[in-house]
Protein backbone atom coordinates (compact mmCIF):
# COMPACT_ATOMS: atom_id res chain seq x y z
CA UNK A 1 0.00 0.00 0.00
CA UNK A 2 1.41 3.44 -0.78
CA UNK A 3 -0.53 6.39 0.05
CA UNK A 4 -0.15 10.20 -2.34
CA UNK A 5 -1.43 12.57 0.46
CA UNK A 6 -1.13 15.32 -1.94
CA UNK A 7 -2.86 13.46 -4.89
CA UNK A 8 -4.98 11.80 -2.20
CA UNK A 9 -4.27 8.44 -3.88
CA UNK A 10 -4.22 5.06 -2.46
CA UNK A 11 -2.44 2.54 -4.18
CA UNK A 12 -2.65 -1.06 -3.88
CA UNK A 13 -1.42 -3.94 -5.28
CA UNK A 14 -3.00 -7.60 -6.04
CA UNK A 15 -0.93 -10.28 -7.70
CA UNK A 16 -2.58 -12.71 -9.54
CA UNK A 17 -0.44 -15.82 -8.91
CA UNK A 18 -0.95 -19.61 -9.91
CA UNK A 19 0.76 -22.14 -12.03
CA UNK A 20 1.95 -21.99 -16.19
CA UNK A 21 -1.09 -21.45 -18.52
CA UNK A 22 -3.88 -22.05 -14.97
CA UNK A 23 -5.02 -18.36 -16.70
CA UNK A 24 -3.97 -15.55 -14.99
CA UNK A 25 -3.22 -13.42 -17.81
CA UNK A 26 -6.96 -14.29 -19.22
CA UNK A 27 -8.34 -13.09 -15.79
CA UNK A 28 -6.78 -9.42 -16.90
CA UNK A 29 -7.51 -9.65 -20.55
CA UNK A 30 -11.34 -9.99 -19.50
CA UNK A 31 -10.85 -6.86 -16.91
CA UNK A 32 -9.17 -4.73 -19.07
CA UNK A 33 -11.84 -5.22 -21.70
CA UNK A 34 -15.07 -4.78 -19.83
CA UNK A 35 -13.77 -1.94 -17.33
CA UNK A 36 -14.65 1.81 -18.60
CA UNK A 37 -11.84 2.47 -20.09
CA UNK A 38 -11.77 5.91 -18.19
CA UNK A 39 -11.33 3.78 -14.90
CA UNK A 40 -8.42 1.46 -16.23
CA UNK A 41 -4.98 2.10 -18.10
CA UNK A 42 -3.38 -0.04 -20.84
CA UNK A 43 -3.12 -3.77 -20.07
CA UNK A 44 1.08 -3.73 -20.20
CA UNK A 45 2.56 -7.09 -20.85
CA UNK A 46 6.18 -7.58 -20.20
CA UNK A 47 7.62 -10.44 -22.95
CA UNK A 48 10.71 -12.15 -22.55
CA UNK A 49 12.93 -13.54 -25.43
CA UNK A 50 10.60 -16.36 -25.90
CA UNK A 51 7.30 -14.07 -26.81
CA UNK A 52 5.25 -16.73 -25.25
CA UNK A 53 6.24 -16.17 -21.57
CA UNK A 54 5.77 -13.58 -19.76
CA UNK A 55 7.56 -11.54 -16.90
CA UNK A 56 4.03 -9.78 -16.05
CA UNK A 57 1.16 -8.48 -16.99
CA UNK A 58 0.09 -5.09 -15.34
CA UNK A 59 -2.95 -3.19 -15.58
CA UNK A 60 -3.84 -0.41 -13.38
CA UNK A 61 -8.02 0.10 -12.57
CA UNK A 62 -9.36 3.50 -10.16
CA UNK A 63 -12.70 2.67 -7.95
CA UNK A 64 -14.77 5.33 -6.74
CA UNK A 65 -13.34 7.19 -2.91
CA UNK A 66 -12.65 5.45 0.13
CA UNK A 67 -11.92 7.74 3.41
CA UNK A 68 -11.62 10.40 1.28
CA UNK A 69 -8.51 8.54 -1.03
CA UNK A 70 -9.32 7.66 -4.88
CA UNK A 71 -7.79 3.84 -4.53
CA UNK A 72 -5.40 3.00 -7.69
CA UNK A 73 -5.54 -0.75 -8.11
CA UNK A 74 -2.59 -2.70 -9.70
CA UNK A 75 -2.98 -5.89 -10.65
CA UNK A 76 0.26 -8.07 -11.27
CA UNK A 77 0.29 -11.79 -12.96
CA UNK A 78 3.19 -13.87 -11.91
CA UNK A 79 5.24 -15.90 -15.05
CA UNK A 80 4.38 -19.73 -13.97
CA UNK A 81 7.13 -21.18 -15.42
CA UNK A 82 9.36 -22.71 -12.57
CA UNK A 83 12.52 -20.90 -13.75
CA UNK A 84 11.06 -17.72 -13.48
CA UNK A 85 11.36 -18.10 -9.79
CA UNK A 86 13.50 -14.84 -9.09
CA UNK A 87 10.85 -12.70 -11.27
CA UNK A 88 8.00 -13.94 -9.59
CA UNK A 89 9.65 -13.21 -6.03
CA UNK A 90 9.95 -9.70 -7.39
CA UNK A 91 6.36 -9.00 -8.27
CA UNK A 92 5.16 -10.68 -5.45
CA UNK A 93 6.98 -8.00 -3.25
CA UNK A 94 4.58 -5.13 -1.25
CA UNK A 95 1.45 -7.24 -2.44
CA UNK A 96 -1.40 -5.95 -0.50
CA UNK A 97 -3.66 -8.95 -2.00
CA UNK A 98 -3.11 -12.10 -3.78
CA UNK A 99 -5.38 -14.09 -6.34
CA UNK A 100 -4.39 -17.82 -6.56
CA UNK A 101 -5.79 -19.32 -10.00
CA UNK A 102 -5.95 -23.17 -10.07
CA UNK A 103 -6.23 -24.81 -13.33
CA UNK A 104 -8.97 -27.12 -13.15
CA UNK A 105 -7.39 -29.81 -15.33
CA UNK A 106 -6.56 -33.52 -13.92
CA UNK A 107 -3.14 -33.43 -15.22
CA UNK A 108 -2.75 -29.87 -13.60
CA UNK A 109 -2.83 -30.83 -9.84
CA UNK A 110 0.45 -31.44 -9.00
CA UNK A 111 1.32 -27.52 -10.83
CA UNK A 112 -0.78 -25.72 -8.54
CA UNK A 113 0.33 -27.60 -5.19
CA UNK A 114 3.29 -26.63 -6.52
CA UNK A 115 2.42 -22.63 -6.88
CA UNK A 116 0.47 -22.81 -4.08
CA UNK A 117 3.46 -23.64 -1.94
CA UNK A 118 5.73 -21.52 -4.07
CA UNK A 119 3.61 -18.65 -2.99
CA UNK A 120 3.53 -19.27 0.87
CA UNK A 121 7.21 -19.90 0.65
CA UNK A 122 7.82 -16.75 -0.96
CA UNK A 123 5.39 -14.82 1.41
CA UNK A 124 7.06 -16.34 4.29
CA UNK A 125 10.36 -15.02 3.33
CA UNK A 126 8.75 -11.10 3.58
CA UNK A 127 7.79 -12.65 6.64
CA UNK A 128 3.73 -12.92 5.36
CA UNK A 129 1.61 -15.50 5.94
CA UNK A 130 -1.51 -16.84 3.38
CA UNK A 131 -3.30 -16.86 6.59
CA UNK A 132 -3.32 -13.33 7.17
CA UNK A 133 -2.85 -11.56 3.44
CA UNK A 134 -5.88 -11.15 1.53
CA UNK A 135 -6.62 -13.77 -0.45
CA UNK A 136 -8.50 -15.54 -3.28
CA UNK A 137 -8.80 -18.79 -4.38
CA UNK A 138 -9.77 -18.81 -7.73
CA UNK A 139 -10.76 -22.66 -10.00
CA UNK A 140 -10.34 -21.99 -13.40
CA UNK A 141 -11.22 -23.55 -16.96
CA UNK A 142 -14.56 -25.14 -14.97
CA UNK A 143 -15.81 -26.03 -18.21
CA UNK A 144 -12.72 -28.87 -19.24
CA UNK A 145 -14.36 -32.02 -19.85
CA UNK A 146 -11.20 -33.09 -17.62
CA UNK A 147 -12.09 -30.69 -14.42
CA UNK A 148 -11.59 -32.32 -11.51
CA UNK A 149 -14.31 -31.54 -8.72
CA UNK A 150 -13.85 -28.26 -6.61
CA UNK A 151 -13.88 -30.53 -3.39
CA UNK A 152 -10.26 -32.59 -5.09
CA UNK A 153 -8.95 -28.80 -5.84
CA UNK A 154 -9.59 -27.64 -1.94
CA UNK A 155 -8.63 -30.67 -0.09
CA UNK A 156 -5.48 -30.92 -2.40
CA UNK A 157 -4.42 -27.28 -2.21
CA UNK A 158 -4.89 -27.70 2.00
CA UNK A 159 -6.65 -24.43 1.89
CA UNK A 160 -7.18 -23.22 5.19
CA UNK A 161 -9.98 -20.11 5.05
CA UNK A 162 -9.39 -18.78 1.62
CA UNK A 163 -12.76 -17.63 -0.55
CA UNK A 164 -12.99 -19.79 -3.35
CA UNK A 165 -14.91 -18.58 -6.65
CA UNK A 166 -15.27 -21.00 -9.91
CA UNK A 167 -14.33 -19.58 -12.92
CA UNK A 168 -14.30 -19.58 -17.07
CA UNK A 169 -11.98 -16.83 -17.46
CA UNK A 170 -12.08 -17.56 -21.64
CA UNK A 171 -15.46 -16.97 -21.48
CA UNK A 172 -15.47 -14.46 -18.21
CA UNK A 173 -17.10 -16.28 -16.22
CA UNK A 174 -16.28 -15.27 -12.38
CA UNK A 175 -13.61 -12.90 -13.31
CA UNK A 176 -15.65 -9.86 -11.78
CA UNK A 177 -16.55 -12.23 -8.50
CA UNK A 178 -12.90 -13.05 -8.08
CA UNK A 179 -12.22 -9.17 -8.54
CA UNK A 180 -14.44 -7.88 -6.13
CA UNK A 181 -13.70 -10.51 -3.34
CA UNK A 182 -10.16 -9.75 -3.52
CA UNK A 183 -10.87 -5.66 -3.59
CA UNK A 184 -13.28 -5.98 -0.44
CA UNK A 185 -10.50 -7.98 1.42
CA UNK A 186 -7.90 -5.81 0.80
CA UNK A 187 -9.43 -2.33 1.00
CA UNK A 188 -11.11 -3.96 4.62
CA UNK A 189 -7.54 -4.65 5.79
CA UNK A 190 -5.98 -1.50 4.21
CA UNK A 191 -8.87 0.61 6.25
CA UNK A 192 -8.27 -0.91 9.44
CA UNK A 193 -4.60 0.48 8.93
CA UNK A 194 -5.44 3.39 8.27
CA UNK A 195 -7.90 3.68 10.93
CA UNK A 196 -5.10 2.18 13.67
N1 LIG B 1 -10.79 -24.03 -21.49
C1 LIG B 1 -10.36 -22.92 -20.88
N2 LIG B 1 -9.23 -22.33 -21.27
C2 LIG B 1 -8.84 -21.21 -20.61
C3 LIG B 1 -9.59 -20.66 -19.54
N3 LIG B 1 -8.94 -19.56 -19.09
C4 LIG B 1 -7.84 -19.43 -19.86
N4 LIG B 1 -7.77 -20.42 -20.78
C5 LIG B 1 -6.73 -20.64 -21.82
O1 LIG B 1 -5.57 -21.15 -21.18
C6 LIG B 1 -4.40 -20.69 -21.87
C7 LIG B 1 -3.45 -20.02 -20.91
O2 LIG B 1 -4.05 -18.83 -20.41
P1 LIG B 1 -3.18 -17.62 -19.86
O3 LIG B 1 -4.13 -16.60 -19.34
O4 LIG B 1 -2.19 -17.17 -20.88
O5 LIG B 1 -2.41 -18.33 -18.67
P2 LIG B 1 -1.30 -17.75 -17.66
O6 LIG B 1 -0.03 -18.43 -18.02
O7 LIG B 1 -1.77 -18.15 -16.31
O8 LIG B 1 -1.23 -16.27 -17.84
C8 LIG B 1 -4.90 -19.76 -22.99
O9 LIG B 1 -4.97 -20.50 -24.18
C9 LIG B 1 -6.30 -19.36 -22.50
O10 LIG B 1 -7.16 -19.04 -23.55
C10 LIG B 1 -10.79 -21.34 -19.13
O11 LIG B 1 -11.50 -20.94 -18.20
N5 LIG B 1 -11.11 -22.47 -19.83
MG1 LIG C 1 0.43 -15.12 -18.35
Amino acid sequence: MFVNWQLRELNLKVVYYGPALSGKTTNLEQIHARVDPKRRGELISLKTHEDRTLYFDFLQIELGKISGLTPKIHLYTVPGQTYYEASRKIVLRGADGVVFVADSASNRIRANVESWQNLKTHLASFDISIDTIPAIVQFNKRDLPTAVSTAILQSTLRLTNQPTFEAVASEGKGVFETLKAIINAVVKQVQQEINK
